[in-house]
């Protein structure tokens, strides 16, 4: 079966997680360079890892904000953009926190994870967004620390953007997931949703990953030069 052409279809989501950005220079999670492999989440991403020692989690989002600030978006994330422009019933849902879809100028975007340029208040749960490089004030003007405002393991994803991701794909008629393990969960359950709904359905990635077989079409390379490929003319 030869590859879909995006242009053939009206309602397209892109599923996206870390190897989207992985040509932008940002490290994946897992895999060869994964920064799980370098950084213990227990360790330096989670609520409790926070409560323990709010400085030291800090210190390593602060090495992440330093890393991604440093970063461009792609060709694949320029792609996805021109895409809703071309057809406004786009959606991006990203389980990436790089902010990377929106300075391309993707505006349909669902954020699963939450984003590295938002911090919550500890205390009071205000959401502010912050670029600062590395971030101005550790605290909220109330005294507590900020955090932040990203779904670490073991927060539960905010119900909204659950939500909306799973409007957008009950809609869709072409789903394209790029460049996620699809091994964290709740997210790695959504592209379900579309098969269901008898999407036509592609996996962009250079490896095989375990739920590779749910897809019609494993289309395998890059990001940006798979995606260029599905978009031409
Ligand atoms: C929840 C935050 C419950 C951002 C992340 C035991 C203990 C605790 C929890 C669990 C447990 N067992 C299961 C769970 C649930 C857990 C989970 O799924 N764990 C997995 C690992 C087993 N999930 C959770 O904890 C979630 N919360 O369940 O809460 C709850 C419910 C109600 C009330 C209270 C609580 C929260 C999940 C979110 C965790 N946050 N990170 C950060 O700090 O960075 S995880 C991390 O994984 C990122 O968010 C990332 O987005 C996500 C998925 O990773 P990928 O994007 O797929 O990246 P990965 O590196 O894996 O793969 C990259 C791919 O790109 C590869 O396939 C590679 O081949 C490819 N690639 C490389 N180069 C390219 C490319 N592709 C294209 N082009 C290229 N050039």
């Amino acid at each position: 079966m030869s590859a879909p052409r995006i242009r053939e279809f009206r309602r397209v989501v892109f599923f996206t997680g870390a190897g989207m950005s992985a040509e932008s220079g940002i490290p994946t999670y897992r895999g060869a360079g994964g920064i799980w492999k370098e950084y213990d989440w227990e360790e330096y991403a989670c609520q409790r890892a926070f409560q323990r020692d709010p400085e030291k989690v800090w210190d390593f989002h602060d090495v992440r904000r330093k890393t991604v600030a440093a970063a461009e978006p792609n060709a694949g994330h320029r792609v996805v953009a021109e895409v809703e422009r071309a057809q406004p019933d786009t959606w991006v849902l990203t389980q990436n926190i790089d902010g990377l879809h929106r300075r391309a100028g993707t505006k349909n975007l669902v954020e699963l994870h939450g984003s590295l340029w938002r911090v919550r208040c500890d205390r009071e749960g205000k959401v502010t967004e912050d670029l600062s490089v590395p971030i101005a004030s550790r605290r909220c003007a109330c005294g507590a620390y900020l955090r932040p405002d990203i779904v670490w393991f073991e927060d539960a994803l905010n119900r909204a953007s659950l939500a909306a991701a799973e409007r957008a794909l009950e809609g869709c008629d072409l789903l394209v997931s790029v460049g996620t393990s699809g091994v964290v969960y709740p997210a790695a359950q959504l592209p379900v949703i579309a098969m269901k709904r008898g999407a036509v359905t592609v996996e962009v990635n250079p490896e095989d990953t375990p739920v590779s077989e749910l897809y019609q079409h494993r289309l395998r390379g890059p990001a940006s030069a798979i995606l260029a490929s599905l978009w031409e003319v």
